[in-house]
């Protein structure tokens, strides 16, 4: 027998009891302990009724995604169902914490499931690039429906026990998954309750099956933003096999499609990344045991887009937050924005109608820097100037309390001269937000020379609390993310100056799946920034000097390397920029090429990966998934893509440096050569993947 299943007996109720942590995910042990005790129960002439359940913190979180693509070992979790689902004697799910994936598949082979009021359910196997496959888009629309069953499998979101139990997903709220499902299961054979199969019940199919529409249309509108990805599209076929096809055949298409999926480089990448954001938050260097120290209330310096969307996150996840200004004005127009954002998310069902005031009532706004007092951590969001910083951190210096976490978000600037003007550096780091602060995941967390341990531990622990993924990155200009967009910058710039449109390199951007190219994405940001800040250090950009020179901001002034029509976002190809740009190759003596998109697609990624190269040698990011885990929740890298240094790779370190090798040559620029680090893993056919260890340890 296995040491992770146990099966007890109470009377005439068999208990079976998962104990495999940390999610008790179905390894090939659990599986197998699983089958036997079901074997064992079922045999025994005491037992009249079997429970199944599990300890520790959650209810089965799903297969065991580590076994993907390894041989599959017996027994299938498809046999395991069938014996479950065959059982003569009535099966009862009792769930507690998260049933997902392959979870809730054995929650609905069995014949009925209660659960704890704060229980979920869900299947997220979508987001692995997955669909359900062991039965899951089959039972799981007999049991709620097809369009609920489409919202949960093909979005990929969990449902409370709350909403599970209106739509017939649990028959009860229990108080302890246990104890519920044993006194469920005693209600069951008082009551003589039929054994309820869900694979013969297509009660709930109806209604699709008059009228397909209404699952056409639960499909349209969860796929509306699965743009370049597999998964969501075949788990919506699948639900529909449901409906169109008798139970077996179902499951023999699902499965067919699970396969087919778990080995797509889609599928591999989505699970490359959720192990790699799991990792991100594991930091090397920190002596064994450092706790965080306590945070009860976050002060935040500024209420611009930044410091409101931070304030805001804190918020949603229920901290309570000071906000402070410098003015009545500035903090009143900051409240407001915050409140507008609110409502209009409310508004649109993204979160219930009483949230707006419940989290408004968090955030106390005030003036005066005294006001960060009380606070356990602090953080700046002011004007991205270093004066001004260190204007900021001096005076905190002052007013916060002793053991505060002081950090600033900057997006570049160099902490530990910030942390210079403090008399505790030991407590100064970065907490990178990216933009809209509560909206993106990414937190890029910068410890700095002096920064303690546990005040490093702090930023990280409280990231997660507030749902965002940290990921921690060592000083340097621009740190990980945007140390390394620098350099596709640049190089969208040249391409430029050799006869490439605006249009042409975004479209290839984005057709990687990138959400913008790099010119909308600087017509967004605004190009007289950049401008100004040119000016103040006596550089030039020709093409986009000509532009801001002819009053083409970007989108708020409604031109900028695109024109912006009717008060519309979306970038249309002006001819104008092309006669400007025309003109201002001619005045320079350039010669237009064609430009492909394959070239375009090159230079747009591979200088940043050779960045991430040297990034890794410095020591700046400690591990390649670090540098994913950014691109991927900061800058909105395709997750299908699994971040840039594992699509390198997949594309091959060789090629990328005889591509960098070759287009340095060709420009004349030493900045292209391929970094040492790369130049030694190309030479050696190895890979990112292959550092197990830090290159630097830092
Ligand atoms: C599936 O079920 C396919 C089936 O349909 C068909 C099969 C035929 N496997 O997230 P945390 C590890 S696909 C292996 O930090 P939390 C995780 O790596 C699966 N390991 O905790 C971490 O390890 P470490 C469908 C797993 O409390 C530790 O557990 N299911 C698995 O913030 C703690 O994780 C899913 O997609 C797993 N399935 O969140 C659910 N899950 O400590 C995926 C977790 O060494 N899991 N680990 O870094 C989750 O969403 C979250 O982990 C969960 C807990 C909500 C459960």
């Amino acid at each position: 027998m296995s040491d992770k299943v146990k099966l007890d007996r109470h009377g005439v109720i068999g208990i079976i009891t998962i104990n495999s942590p940390p999610v008790n995910a179905l390894s090939t042990e659990v599986r197998a302990g699983i089958f036997e005790s079901m074997k064992r129960a079922i045999a025994d002439p005491e037992v009249k009724a079997i429970v199944l359940t599990c300890g520790g913190r959650t209810f089965i979180a799903g297969a065991d995604i580590t076994e993907f693509g390894k041989p599959p070992e017996p027994p299938g979790l498809d046999e395991v169902l069938a014996a479950i689902e065959n059982s003569p004697k009535p099966i009862i799910a009792g769930i507690h914490g998260t049933a997902l994936g392959g979870g809730l598949e054995v929650a609905l082979a069995c014949h009925y499931r209660v659960a704890t009021k704060d229980a979920k359910l869900g299947l997220p196997e979508v987001k692995l690039g997955l669909l359900p496959g062991a039965g899951g888009t089959q039972r799981l629309p007999r049991a709620v429906g097809p369009e609920l069953a489409v919202k949960m499998i093909v979005g990929g979101d969990p449902i409370n026990a709350e909403v599970a139990l209106k739509n017939g997903l649990i028959e009860e709220i229990v108080e302890g998954p246990a104890a519920g499902s044993e006194s469920f299961a005693r209600k069951v054979l008082d009551e003589k309750r039929p054994l309820r199969r869900l694979r013969d019940d297509d009660s709930k199919l109806q209604a699709a099956k008059a009228d397909p529409s209404m699952f056409t249309n639960a499909v349209a509108s969860m796929t509306k933003k699965s743009r370049g990805l597999q998964a969501p599209f075949a788990a919506a076929d699948a639900v529909g096999y449901a409906i169109d096809l008798p139970f077996d055949e179902g499951l023999r298409k699902e499965r067919e499609a699970f396969l087919k999926l778990e080995s797509s480089d889609q599928s591999k990448a989505q699970r490359y990344a959720f192990f790699a954001e799991r990792e991100a938050a594991k930091v090397s260097g920190i002596p064994e045991g450092t706790k965080p120290r306590n945070v009860d209330r976050v002060a935040i310096i500024g209420a611009g887009t930044m410091g409101g969307g931070i304030a805001m996150s804190f918020a949603n996840a229920g901290v309570p937050v000071t906000l402070i200004e410098t003015g009545e004005e500035q903090l009143k127009r900051g409240m407001g924005m915050m409140q507008k954002n609110y409502e209009a998310t409310a508004a649109r069902g993204g979160i219930p109608a009483d949230a707006p005031a419940k989290r408004m009532g968090l955030i106390n706004g005030v003036v005066g820097l005294e006001n960060v007092k009380d606070a356990d951590l602090i953080i700046e969001a002011v004007f991205e100037t270093m004066a001004v910083k260190k204007q900021v951190f001096g005076a905190l210096d002052k007013f916060a309390k002793p053991g505060a976490v002081l950090a600033s978000n900057t997006s570049y600037l160099n902490i530990d001269e910030i942390a210079k003007e403090t008399k505790r550096p030991q407590d100064v780091l970065g907490m990178h937000f990216f933009s809209p602060a509560n909206v993106m995941k990414l937190c890029e967390i910068v410890r700095a020379a002096a920064t303690a341990p546990d005040a490093l531990m702090t930023a990280v622990s409280i990231s997660r609390k507030i749902a965002k993924v940290p990921a921690v990155v060592r000083v340097c200009d621009g740190f990980v993310g945007n140390r390394m967009l620098a350099q596709r910058i640049k190089e969208s710039d040249k391409l430029l100056f050799e006869g490439a449109l605006p249009q042409q390199v975004d479209a290839v951007v984005t057709k990687f799946g990138m959400p913008m190219g790099p010119f909308a994405m600087g017509d967004l940001a605004g190009l007289d920034i950049g401008w100004r800040s040119r000016q103040d250090r006596g550089i030039k950009s020709e093409i986009e000097d000509a532009l801001c020179e002819a009053g083409r901001f970007g989108q708020k002034t409604g031109k900028g390397y695109y024109k912006y029509e009717g008060g519309s976002r979306a970038p249309l190809p002006d001819p104008e920029v092309e006669k400007l740009i025309d003109e201002t190759l001619q005045r320079l003596g350039r010669k237009k090429r064609v430009v492909s998109d394959d070239e375009i697609l090159e230079r747009m990624m591979y200088p940043m990966i050779n960045e991430g190269a040297r990034i890794l040698a410095e020591g700046i990011a400690t591990r390649p998934g670090d540098i994913d885990v950014i691109w991927l929740y900061g800058y909105g890298w395709p997750i299908y893509r699994g971040g840039p240094m594992f699509y390198a790779d997949q594309v091959g370190l060789k090629h990328i440096a005889d591509r960098l090798a070759y287009y340095s040559k060709e420009s004349g620029d030493p900045s292209l050569e391929p970094a040492p680090l790369l130049k030694r893993l190309a030479a050696e056919g190895g890979s990112f993947a292959s550092l197990t260890q830090p290159v630097k340890a830092v």
